[in-house]
């Protein structure tokens, strides 16, 4: 699976508050591949990563819950991702189709 989302920072590994300056939304275009989602800057950044793996930024989604973030209102078709280190962070997506598209794809991988 594969798209644009934006992507919020919350928690950092261990569970550590994300820092006030690295909170801000982020659009990224986002592809899931070996139960690693990997965020590039855009569909030319995944292009390039092809060839480089070190242009992007990857979370690992082994042991990882998506769900959807109900209590987060300030934005809509958003979901959080707990990774299985702690880490905690809310995608937006464009409708609730891909929101339920993310949440499965992720769960079920
Ligand atoms: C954050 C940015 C986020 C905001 C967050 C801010 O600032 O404004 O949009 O989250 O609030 O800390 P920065 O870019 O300097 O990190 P929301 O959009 O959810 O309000 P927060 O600290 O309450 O999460």
């Amino acid at each position: 699976k594969k798209g644009y989302v934006m992507r919020k920072c919350c928690h950092d590994v261990n569970g550590k508050k994300t820092p006030f300056g690295r909170r801000g939304w982020k659009m990224f275009y986002c592809t899931l591949r070996d139960l690693v989602l990997y965020l590039h800057k855009d569909e030319h950044g995944f292009r390039r990563s092809q060839m480089s793996d070190n242009l992007h930024n990857a979370i690992r989604i082994h042991h990882a819950l998506a769900t959807k973030a109900t209590d987060y209102t300030k934005k809509q078709h958003v979901f959080r991702l707990q990774t299985s280190d702690q880490a905690e962070y809310l995608f937006q997506t464009s409708d609730s189709k891909e929101l339920c598209s993310w949440v499965e794809t992720i769960n079920f991988v």
